[in-house]
């Protein structure tokens, strides 16, 4: 069990804080001032390595290691960055990582239209309303810069989105059979030297599974994943299954994808959390773990785990901010301790049963 943890610049989390949530052995960390496409120093990592066991903690999971955008639209470039990733995972693999989640969603990551939806019980959280999404991106990125509490958020580097109109001109040819081609002459190029130095390439869901202003999503349901997986047949091509975001889509089955993916050793990273659909048409919010709080059903999820026998690395994913905290939307500290006791309690109900 992982918590993801945003370094001492830049989260209100403490490791000492993350230490004490039980039954948590692993913190699930990154670089984030290395520049999308560079290199990750040797001693960056090793520092940041050493922090996180100082604090009776390991370092086995990076999130993320984003893609560089000319590998994501093919340009004749993405050689210069590939290389880079390799060297990357090399020194990785060094410090004992052994999972690298990543995505492979063009210009934006993860996205939602109210950072800090207000819900019935005083707390807040995070919300997705179709019909409240900009037309124009650029006020897509203005509003989710303004709600972020100040806090930079994960996947939304400002020196990528700094030329946005640029970006979506580069994307102009990219359709989803391209994206999904240029996704393959990466992983080909990768997957020699993870297999070398055994770490496994965990691609997160996109979010939300489905198609935003015009730019392709390739990983948004099972058929996907079966086509991600034989772009390049090996157990480090594998996925992180994320509940909350394929589960954005009502007709993702959970347990199912669990149940196809597990056995055939793909699956190397879990992000456990619920949402609550608020109407028929897949409009959401980010509600507690709890399954009677949110519309996913967290035993049968937990359930699917256990009886494939998963056990690799899992995180809770985004929670509420509540009992008065103001942290990173999403990534506060209560709502996810509360969330990790909700799934280890599932667990050992499980394993007793
Ligand atoms: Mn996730």
């Amino acid at each position: 069990m992982g918590f993801r943890w945003f370094g001492e610049q830049d989260d209100n989390i403490s490791l000492s804080q993350i230490k004490q949530i039980p039954g948590t052995k692993q913190v699930v960390g990154a670089l984030y001032d290395v520049p999308v496409g560079a290199v990750w120093p040797q001693d960056e990592i090793d520092t940041l390595k050493k922090q996180v066991n100082d604090a009776g903690l390991k370092l086995e999971v990076i999130e993320s290691v984003n893609i560089h955008d000319d590998i994501k639209i093919g340009l004749p470039s993405r050689d210069r960055y590939i290389d880079n990733y390799i060297q990357t995972i090399k020194n990785l693999s060094k410090a004992g990582i052994k999972v690298i989640c990543y995505n492979f969603m063009p210009v934006f990551d993860w996205l939602r239209t109210d950072l800090h939806h207000q819900l019935a019980d005083g707390s807040n959280a995070m919300m997705y309303e179709q019909a409240k999404l900009p037309k124009d991106p650029e006020a897509l990125m203005t509003q989710m810069k303004t709600g972020a509490n100040g806090f930079s958020l994960p996947g939304w580097e400002p020196e990528r989105l700094a030329t946005l109109q640029e970006l979506f001109a580069a994307y102009q040819d990219v359709d989803e059979a391209k994206l999904v081609e240029n996704c393959k002459y990466f992983l080909d190029a990768i997957m020699p030297t993870c297999e070398k130095y055994d770490v496994r390439m965990a691609m997160h869901p996109d979010d939300p599974p489905k198609p935003l202003f015009g730019l392709p999503r390739i990983y948004k349901n099972m058929a996907d994943m079966k086509r991600i997986e034989r772009l390049h047949e090996s157990r480090c091509n594998a996925f992180t299954i994320c509940t909350g975001s394929l589960g954005e889509n009502p007709a993702n089955d959970l347990p199912k994808i669990i149940r196809a993916f597990v056995p055939k050793d793909r699956v190397a990273f879990m992000h456990v959390r619920n949402i609550k659909f608020v109407d028929k048409q897949g409009d959401f919010h980010e509600s507690a773990h709890l399954s009677s709080e949110g519309s996913l059903d967290m035993f049968a999820i937990m359930k699917a785990l256990h009886d494939t026998n998963y056990d690799g690395y899992i995180r809770p994913d985004h929670g509420r901010n509540i009992w008065g905290e103001n942290g990173r939307p999403g990534y506060g500290l209560y709502d996810r301790a509360l969330g990790i006791t909700y799934l280890t309690g599932i667990w050992e109900a499980l394993e007793k049963m």
